[in-house]
């Protein structure tokens, strides 16, 4: 690890990891059930004895000559009701420095365990980052999880996607909650009152911009607020008045580097100016501080690249940064961060908002007609693939409520437990489902909703619909705004209300081809789909 400059960038570090060694790996994470029907059609799979000894085979030996570092870590606030514990065992100090960022560590948590057996047992070995034996694995039923031969964020820091999200949504189907890949933000009105949504997008569609997200200068004028909870992973429950309460169970930001920005994320970009981790973005060697595409007009031209080989930004024709360069940022650096961010009892619920990227077909947004229909509208989500996850980017690839890399358990059964939580609630208190897509272009390829900052527009019309404030229109994919229903003050010379009106048009002749789409993605889950998402299917199909 590098040490930066101690003036612009106190207690932050540059890490460089191997170049095969650079985003999740979904082939090679497992999911250890029992039986291959538990963990499901969309996840790996392997016998865990089989797996343990492949596991024990490989790693067996590796740490000698090396620190062995324990870490005893909590995810969600130390002793809240909605917080587990886990214990990572790693030989890295990369490691150990991002879960000290990511996680709440230390002997408080030990404390509050006791001798309590309920924690995720966590053992990751770098072994010889050797990308042929690398394996990201989760036995749900033994709350265990081995990460070997990686020494990458979402491989490695195993509090994060390989517990938060794998393992917990599977203990949050056996006890009743649930663990999902949702960011938590509230926007404050002028009157004060903050309403607090839950949004699930695939990796790297903006959600951290969305949850540090700027009001436009005329929402600040008016006195409107966005608050972050977090960015990545809500755990969430039912709490004692009938509400969905939600926390988010890290404790720091893991964002992607490339485009953050003083315009695109000024509140992430704040949050990495002191004690703050780098992974393979470029290092300006004359200052020492870091630099990464879509930073700024100014590479350095005495820099180093991810690679670490002499590279000059300014006149290279290769990237500084890798596309899935990260930061490990300190939440409290934050400054929108919530002043419910350490609540033990969460945030209420107004709203569950999935997304996805769709050049085409999915409007700016709609509503779902009810709970079940929110579900299936979840168990829907598509979007073109993008640099986080290692594969082709741009092809579309299903991802439901975007748990797909993340589900612990049979994404049919996944789904069935949305529908029986929803059962749980009284419909008048359930937060409404809803669907958004910023990224619908023009058949010239241009985006045709500014995005950013403006999604607050969007955000506002679902407050609205969620406190029975306005009127939508009926579609067969749910409720649509009226054109004249979201507020364009201040953006009228970038989206004219034929623009506007065009990205909410729901498309019959292409929501048929999808429906087609769906049915053939349905078919792998056989039995396992639950009827309730089958009869949606049928009824958009008489619907269109
Ligand atoms: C992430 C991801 O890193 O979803 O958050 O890939
Ligand atoms: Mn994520």
């Amino acid at each position: 690890m590098t040490k930066l400059n101690p003036e612009l960038l106190p207690d932050c570090y540059l890490h460089r990891t191997k170049a095969n060694d650079v985003a999740r790996v979904e082939a090679r994470t497992l999911i250890c059930t029992p039986t291959k029907e538990e963990a499901g059609p969309t996840n790996h799979w392997m016998d865990p004895d089989e797996c343990y000894k492949m596991l024990y085979d490989i790693a067996r030996d590796s740490y000698k000559g090396r620190t062995m570092y324990v870490l005893p870590y909590s995810m969600g606030p130390v002793g809240s009701p909605f917080s587990k514990i886990g214990i990572e065992v790693t030989d890295s100090i990369y490691v150990v420095l991002n879960m000290c960022i990511m996680t709440r560590v230390g002997q408080a948590v030990l404390d509050c365990l006791g001798d309590s057996d309920d924690w995720v047992r966590g053992l990751h070995a770098k072994c010889k980052i050797d990308a042929e034996n690398r394996w990201i694995v989760q036995f749900p039923q033994d709350n265990t999880i081995i990460s070997v031969n990686s020494g990458y964020g979402g491989n490695v820091l195993l509090g994060k996607k390989c517990f938060a999200l794998r393992i917990a949504s599977y203990q949050g189907w056996k006890e009743g909650w649930q663990a999902e890949h949702m960011l938590i933000l509230g926007v404050e009105f002028p009157n004060g009152d903050v309403k607090y949504i839950c949004a699930a997008f695939p990796s790297a569609c903006g959600k951290t911009n969305l949850a540090m997200l700027i009001p436009p200068e005329y929402y600040r004028k008016k006195g409107y607020k966005v608050w972050t909870v977090g960015d990545d992973i809500a755990w969430i429950r039912k709490g004692p008045d009938g509400r969905l309460y939600a926390i988010n169970p890290e404790n720091g930001f893991f964002g992607v580097a490339p485009g953050t920005n003083d315009k695109s994320n000024p509140n992430a970009l704040a949050s990495t100016k002191r004690g703050a981790i780098f992974t393979n973005v470029a290092l300006n060697k004359d200052n020492m501080t870091v630099w990464w595409e879509g930073l700024d007009k100014n590479p350095p031209e005495n820099g180093l690249d991810w690679l670490g080989n002499d590279w000059n930004g300014k006149t290279s024709t290769e990237v500084g940064a890798n596309p899935n360069s990260r930061f490990t940022a300190p939440a409290v650096n934050c400054p929108c961060l919530s002043s419910e961010f350490e609540n033990p009892n969460g945030v209420p619920i107004s709203a569950f908002v999935f997304g996805g990227r769709r050049a085409k077909l999915a409007p700016l947004v709609y509503q779902s007609k009810d709970w079940d229909n929110g579900v299936f509208v979840g168990s829907i989500m598509a979007s073109e693939k993008t640099a986080a996850a290692v594969g082709k980017v741009g092809e579309l690839r299903r991802d439901p409520m975007a748990m797909l890399p993340f589900c612990g358990y049979n994404m049919g059964d996944y789904w069935q437990h949305w529908i029986d939580i929803g059962k749980t609630l009284d419909p008048d208190k359930a937060p409404k489902i809803f669907n958004v897509n910023w990224f619908r272009k023009s058949d010239d390829g241009k985006f045709l909703w500014p995005g950013f900052g403006d999604n607050l527009r969007v955000l506002e019309w679902i407050l609205k619909r969620c406190e029975g404030e306005i009127d939508a229109k009926e579609t067969p994919i749910g409720y649509v705004p009226y054109a004249e229903d979201i507020n364009l003050e201040g953006i009228e010379d970038e989206v004219s209300r034929e623009t506007l009106a065009s990205i909410l048009e729901v498309e019959p002749e292409l929501w048929k081809e999808e429906a087609a789409g769906i049915e053939e993605y349905y078919a792998q889950f056989g039995d396992k789909l639950p009827p309730v998402l089958r009869e949606q299917l049928e009824n958009l199909k008489a619907a269109l």
